[in-house]
């Protein structure tokens, strides 16, 4: 039995105002709430205060991005061992968006990965396909690659100590969402890749769905046999919304 875990992405929004009001909100609607685990990944800057703010309360918090270098002369970038002390749990590596504006490849998701977790946090792994990708039949190839690259660098146990996402580029930010059907298809063709290698980490491993999951989809696609939670992009954006979904795992 896969505990679900819904994670909110806020990406690049917010002030420092809306953040505290959002953190509060959530903290307020999701007490009592036992279910899911719940994370917030928030913008760095709003680290320190989401830390404080959440501080006893049973919500993680988690980055977007991290450097794939330990430490020094990298202008802009922040380390695993730095979000670590912020009070992280999760970090967001390979999402779309940096993998196809950042130039983030599979070698670099893979370091990333490797820094997080050797600071002792979880990655979430997000993989997934375009559009095109999908409709020239090559879906499975792209996922397996993104996957098996992960496998090459950090080796199968590495998937013993992340989360995965499932994010059809398709779906993100764009308001539309993989069906049911197409979503649990995904998710049991990552499970069966890993599940090939090693049959314990096959079973036990979360897989997230993300990409535009919101209240009026989450339940159905949280009933999927293979869908362990949610990566939430705009509904984590609105207090209600999250806690809607987050009460649907
Ligand atoms: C989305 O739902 O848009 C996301 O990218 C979640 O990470």
């Amino acid at each position: 039995m896969r505990q679900p875990l819904i994670a909110g992405n806020w990406k690049m929004n917010g002030t420092r105002a809306s953040a505290e009001a959002l953190i509060q909100g959530v903290i307020a609607g999701s007490t009592g709430m036992n279910q899911a685990d719940i994370a917030v990944c928030v913008p760095f800057v709003f680290l320190e205060l989401s830390q404080r703010l959440l501080s006893g309360a049973s919500i993680h918090l988690g980055a977007q991005n991290v450097c794939t270098e330990a430490s020094g002369a990298y202008t802009g970038e922040i380390s695993a061992t730095m979000l670590n002390e912020f009070g992280c749990r999760y970090v967001i590596c390979g999402h779309s968006e940096r993998r196809d504006y950042y130039g983030e490849t599979d070698v670099i998701v893979a370091k990333k990965l490797a820094m997080v977790m050797s600071a002792g946090m979880t990655p979430i792994l997000c993989v997934g396909e375009t559009l095109e990708q999908r409709e020239q039949g090559f879906m499975e190839t792209v996922i397996a690659r993104q996957i098996d690259a992960i496998i090459a660098a950090n080796g199968i146990a590495s998937f013993a100590q992340l989360e995965i996402a499932y994010e059809p580029v398709w779906a993100i930010g764009t308001g539309k969402t993989a069906t049911p059907e197409q979503a649990q298809e995904v998710h049991a063709f990552i499970r069966t890749r890993l599940s090939e290698r090693d049959a314990a980490i096959g079973a036990t491993v979360r897989i997230l769905y993300g990409g535009s999951m919101k209240p009026s989809n989450a339940a159905e696609l949280l009933a999927m046999p293979d869908i362990d939670g949610g990566l939430i992009g705009g509904a984590s954006l609105v207090a209600d919304d999250f806690l809607a979904i987050c009460q649907a795992g």
